[in-house]
């Protein structure tokens, strides 16, 4: 027991050593010192974010439905500069939307310069041999860029795809057109009442126009029977007699029209009748551009 003795007294002598807590045991000290260490961490936080060392993600929840912005991550690809482009649903009976400065002004004048030298009078298909023919229906004049011909064509295929969400491979050739004074192409489908101009790549389901200048007067593309009440939207006054005879949209250099052949039901859509009204005053440049249901072989 003796021996013992040394042991026991360190251990005593422990029991009376002061003891180090977190906090105090009285319980009210206790959240004094929480809710300063809770306010002290607050103002730190605050300090932070108004010295905007951090920040908070905030933002709208919803992005307006009639618009958004396309810009990123394309700044390195195509040709010239584009002013912020946006997107703009113009009618849901058809399927139609506008994808404003969609094209750089330098891009517009390429496509442009390599069309005029081969622009030939347009022709239309005829629906029972599936050939093409003259017609007083469409008197603009146009040719064909090949799919992928180069660089500059690629890169503007591609945002086509992107945009879209239809493949490059579904594509057809860019056509390219020309409408002077007096011109224009009659209200007509773009999907094909034969079985020849299906057999490479199947139907057409939708289309993506280009407009390549703007057109003084005249020359909107318009379709006569969407559901849409034209009349009350701000740019009606601005278009021509054949501009108010429907949905309207007039040209302006770098925006495009994309529109659906097919309902959501994968039914062909005939309310996506349209047609180029005449140019009254100016010409007119755009570019179509369509897309099959399969891909389409060039
Ligand atoms: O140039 C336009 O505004 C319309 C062209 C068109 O309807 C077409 O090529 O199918």
């Amino acid at each position: 027991m003796e021996s013992l003795r040394p042991l026991i007294v360190k251990a005593e002598a422990r029991l009376h050593q002061p003891r180090f807590f977190l906090f105090p045991k009285s319980p009210s000290k206790t959240y004094t010192m929480a809710l300063v260490s809770l306010l002290t961490l607050s103002v730190g936080l605050l300090i932070l974010l108004a010295l905007g060392v951090v920040s908070l993600p905030v933002g709208p929840l919803f992005a307006p439905s009639h618009a958004c912005d396309h810009s990123l991550g394309e700044k390195m690809e195509g040709l010239g500069q584009r002013d912020g482009p946006w997107t703009e649903a113009i009618s849901w009976e058809p399927r139609a939307f506008v994808y404003h400065n969609f094209l750089s002004k330098e891009e517009c004048e390429y496509i442009i310069q390599l069309a005029m030298p081969h622009i030939k009078k347009s022709t239309v298909v005829n629906s029972t041999t599936g050939g093409s023919e003259d017609s007083s229906v469409r008197t603009s004049s146009g040719m064909f860029l090949q799919r992928g011909r180069d660089k500059i064509i690629r890169s503007i295929e591609k945002r086509i795809s992107d945009y879209t969400f239809i493949p490059v491979e579904h594509g057809e050739g860019l056509q390219v057109l020309h409408y002077n004074v007096g011109q224009k192409y009659a209200p007509h489908l773009d999907y094909f009442a034969d079985e020849f101009n299906i057999k490479n790549g199947g139907q057409r389901i939708a289309t993506f126009l280009m407009y390549l200048s703007d057109v003084e007067e005249g020359g909107e593309t318009v379709f006569p029977n969407a559901k849409v009440d034209a009349s009350s939207l701000p740019s009606y006054n601005e278009l021509s007699e054949c501009g108010k005879s429907g949905l309207a949209l007039k040209p302006k250099m770098g925006d495009a029209l994309f529109f659906w052949s097919i309902k959501p039901d994968a039914m062909m859509d005939p309310l996506s009748l349209h047609g180029a009204c005449p140019v009254i005053k100016g010409n007119k440049w755009s570019a179509p551009k369509w897309f099959r249901m399969h891909e389409y072989k060039v």
